[in-house]
């Protein structure tokens, strides 16, 4: 099997590449040195941190070929083939894998150059393994972020290891196949303290992740330049965004699949190139990388989550629908859009609050006037079943905003001290801001205190944290920033606004664990977790947060609603790929402002969206103040219509989702799902991006244009249901074109799976006390299964302490049976209400629950679907005697 070769000095492995654009280059250079013929889709920037005339390119010993635009093609000066950076010393075995000494082979042209380097590379698991380029000479920073320990070498690893030792390369190539998965010798490595390069070749053109950015699904590789680091920016495509996720996943022929993460927390750049290749640009920490080997993409996934961690489980109350919007000027307001919501008769479980409740913005307050009764307000809702969050913007210099005056009750509590940098005065609403300092565990104390004061006063359920990128309305601080390397680096990757500064602290603040240079894209995880962590010691149940701002490992803790969308058709397709996204970097709970967050919705767009919507693991409608009200109730009878139906849709499916999140908490899965995901073997998946699954077994096609009442939609081979049981697809692999008129959202169910259902009523705590529905949807060979996971819905830990419910599912052979493998207390009142089976082909003679007959049954030939319902079927299927057989008797 696999064994790991030892690994092989190569020397300068050239990597054989056809001469597709020689032609070109032949002709125009008659000049060129041979090592500087390089196809165009080949070339690595050797000037990336400044633009470099001939003479400054040519001292770095690069080569240069102006042509096309600067910036936006092939680099104009590049590296030549087999430039010396590093070279390889001393490579040799150790008990976690290998380890080397690189020196730099002559004087570097970055300031800061490092002339050695320790290379620690760990084979970390079969499918795992981690390298690490530091400098032996100095500790620099590194990510905050605990990782799972390394032990001995893995045997039988899915990866093969070469090494070439001048210069210096990794070649990571997978022993099933000998594809090369990662390989960093197509260009130099640089490592200087404030500019650290690599690059890497890539197998395919597929590649997803890089986060967060508005963008289609698969990433584009004609030189596309992709920054992260964390800013408060309405989503705008190809600018850096509120979230960082350095992390890609690669499909590779075949449908086998691995993924690269580097745990770095600075500014960088990452640049995706034809050939195809990929260099990761970072200015500081160190090179820290993980290579997971799959082989398929969902391994992938769970490979990358059992470094970052397993997504959080939430409370059940969480997957209802939310409503909010800037603009409910006061209790008075807020109580009669949850009076409006119930006498529309639409569900509703979590109302919510922005900034409006606050005096004069300021976190932990409310304005007296019109919040007067807010207190009661809150108990209130909490009396008819709902659940409140609040926006809190305090850990962010937003809104957040400590006002810091002398004298100021806050600087007696000490915020001062644990605040980031000397006071950094930022601005924000209430005027000058500080922000908490949540690397510094006193924070986490203070912040607790806070919340814990005001939880006392008003009950709030979850928390909203918002502008914690962190965003600032001035540049840096009132005073400007200091001048030094920390604010003006050699390199200043491609950040919106064109200074680390742009919207929010000074680089060189000093933080509690380093400077906000290492750690501002850490900002919105840091407060996440000290919100989460407050949140169970105050409420002692499950914790609900969403953030804006998010890092590697977030999800973990909280979850992430993508911000500022505008209201327009073209952000509503752009919420697919990001939630997908967001569900391949562990953050299932996502979801984006339905009906869109600014400007003016429309009727249509905003059915739409919240038929959409009902199928965003996080579902929440939000509207910013001054636009036109968008709650559903605001809509005619017939929109209002389409979205009770997309909202009890949705209801009845919550006990599918909580399963599913139940499996992403425990095993590392996606709950919102790309269908390449599921069908990696089928390329035609790879890149959809319009349509969505839940899990394994349901596949959503929403409209995402105006105007259509049709929808076209990719079915992977198989037998699809339509939810409703009123038709089958029956695909060879293809595009459907579906009737999508504007009350109906497209949902089919994937044959051989089962899903429990539940009635929806107008709260999650009605609708857990109905009866479960199964949908059994047969394949052709008249197999099914399914699952069910089950507790209380808010207490801590049930699945760790094991106080939960599980039933298995399976039909065969004409029968569907059920299997108890745990229950908890929490089962009492769960029943079996009724059971659909989709592909029934003949009329049965009868059907018999546990032996007895179901007199209660009908059958329908009339669609393809053949459904069989058998209502009331199960009565012996009571709280503690979930095993239990239907049977279905053919004629
Ligand atoms: O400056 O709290 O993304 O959802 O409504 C804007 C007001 C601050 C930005 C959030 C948005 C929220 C708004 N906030």
């Amino acid at each position: 099997m696999a064994a790991l070769r030892a690994p092989a000095l190569l020397r300068a492995p050239v990597p054989p590449r056809a001469p597709v654009l020689l032609l070109a280059l032949v002709a125009a250079a008659a000049r060129v040195p041979e090592r500087c013929e390089v196809p165009p889709g080949d070339r690595f920037d050797c000037g990336a941190e400044r633009p470099l005339a001939r003479a400054g390119c040519e001292a770095r010993g690069c080569c240069y070929m102006p042509g096309g635009p600067r910036g936006a093609g092939p680099p104009w000066c590049f590296f030549p083939r087999g430039y010396r950076s590093y070279r390889a010393e001393n490579l040799t075995a150790t008990d976690a894998g290998y380890t080397a000494l690189l020196r730099r082979c002559a004087a570097g042209f970055l300031p800061g150059d490092v002339g050695t380097l320790r290379l620690d590379v760990a084979l970390e698991t079969r499918a795992r393994l981690r390298f690490t380029l530091r400098d032996p000479a100095s500790r620099r920073y590194e990510v905050p972020l605990e990782t799972p320990r390394a032990g001995a070498r893995a045997p039988g690893a899915l990866y093969g290891l070469q090494f070439s030792q001048d210069p210096f390369g990794i070649v990571v190539y997978r022993e099933a196949t000998g594809t090369v998965l990662l390989n960093t010798s197509v260009a130099p490595l640089l490592f200087a303290d404030q500019f650290l390069q690599i690059s890497t070749s890539l197998p395919s053109r597929f590649i997803a992740g890089l986060g967060e950015h508005l963008t289609s699904l698969m990433l584009d590789t004609s030189w596309t330049k992709i920054t992260l680091w964390n800013r408060d920016m309405a989503p705008t495509p190809q600018v850096n965004l509120y979230g960082s996720h350095p992390f890609y996943l690669a499909m590779e022929e075949g449908g086998l699949a691995h993924g690269v993460f580097l745990l770095n927390s600075n500014a960088m750049d990452v640049v995706l190139q034809p050939s195809p290749a990929l260099t990761w640009r970072t200015t500081g920490g160190i090179l820290d990388f993980y290579v997971f080997l799959g082989p398929d993409p969902k391994s992938v996934v769970r490979q990358y989550l059992d470094v970052v961690g397993y997504p959080f489980m939430p409370p059940y109350w969480g997957l209802g629908f939310h409503l909010c919007r800037w603009g409910y000027s006061s209790t008075a307001v807020t109580r009669e859009v949850v009076l409006n919501m119930t006498a529309a008769r639409f569900p509703l479980d979590v109302q919510w609050n922005d900034l409006d409740y606050m005096d004069a913005k300021r976190d932990f307050t409310f304005n007296k006037k019109t919040f007067k009764d807010y207190p009661d307000m809150v108990r209130d809702f909490h009396q008819s079943g709902l659940r409140y969050i609040m926006i809190v913007v305090s850990d962010c210099p937003g809104f957040t905003s400590f006002p810091i005056t002398e004298g100021s009750d806050l600087l007696h509590k000490g915020l001062q001290t644990r605040a980031v940098g000397r006071q950094d005065l930022a601005v924000v609403w209430p005027g000058p801001t500080a922000f908490p300092d949540f690397t510094n565990p006193e924070t986490h104390e203070w912040w607790y205190d806070m919340l814990k004061e005001f939880h006392d006063q008003v009950p709030f359920d979850g928390m909203w944290i918002d502008m914690n990128e962190p965003s600032n309305f001035v540049e840096g601080s009132q005073e400007g920033c200091p001048s030094n390397n920390l604010e003006n680096p050699p390199y200043v990757p491609g950040v919106f606004g064109g200074r680390l500064q742009a919207g929010t602290i000074c680089a060189s603040s000093q933080q509690y664990l380093s400077s906000h240079y290492n750690l501002h894209s850490l900002y919105g995880l840091t407060e996440a977790i000290a919100s989460h962590n407050a949140l169970v010691r105050i409420r002692g149940k499950r914790p609900f947060v969403i953030s804006r701002s998010t890092f590697a490992g977030h999800g973990r803790y909280a979850g992430h609603w993508t911000g500022d969308v505008r209201s327009d058709w073209e952000q509503l397709y752009y919420s697919v790929p990001e939630v997908l996204l967001f569900n391949l970097f562990g953050v299932p709970l996502v979801g984006a402002d339905i009906c869109g967050f600014a400007s003016d919705t429309t009727e249509e767009l905003c059915v739409r969206w919240t038929q959409l919507g009902a199928f965003y693991p996080f579902m929440r409608n939000h509207n910013d103040h001054g636009n036109r009200p968008q709650e559903p109730f605001a809509f005619s009878p017939a929109a209002q219509d389409a979205m009770r139906r997309a909202l009890s849709l949705r209801y009845s499916l919550l006990p599918y989702l909580y399963t599913l999140f139940h499996k992403a908490h425990s095993a590392g899965e996606t709950v919102a799902r790309p269908l390449f995901l599921e069908f990696p073997g089928d390329p035609n998946t790879w890149a959809v991006d319009r349509q969505l699954l839940w899990g394994a077994g349901l596949l959503v096609t929403p409209v995402l244009e105006a105007g259509r009442t049709k929808v076209s939609g990719y079915f992977p081979a198989g037998t699809w249901y339509s939810l409703a049981g009123d038709s089958t697809i029956h695909s060879k692999g293809q595009w459907i074109l579906l009737s999508a008129p504007l009350d109906t959202i497209n949902v089919h169910v994937r044959a051989g799976h089962i899903l429990p259902l539940q009635e929806p009523a107008f709260r999650t705590a009605e609708s857990r006390k109905k009866g479960i529905t199964l949908i059994v949807a047969l394949t052709t060979e008249g197999f099914a299964r399914g699952d069910l996971f089950w507790d209380d819905g808010e207490s801590l830990q049930t699945f760790e302490s094991g106080d939960y419910t599980q039933l298995l599912f399976v039909a065969t052979h004409g029968a569907l049976l059920s299997e108890l493998l745990r229950t908890s207390s929490q089962a009492d009142g769960l029943l079996l209400k009724a059971v659909t089976v989709l592909g029934v082909t003949s009329a049965p003679r009868r059907v018999l629950a546990n032996g007895a007959l179901v007199g209660d049954f009908s059958y329908r030939s009339d669609t393809q679907a053949s459904p069989l319902e058998g209502e009331r079927c199960c009565p012996p299927w009571a709280p503690r005697s979930w095993q239990g057989t239907v049977a279905v008797e053919p004629v």
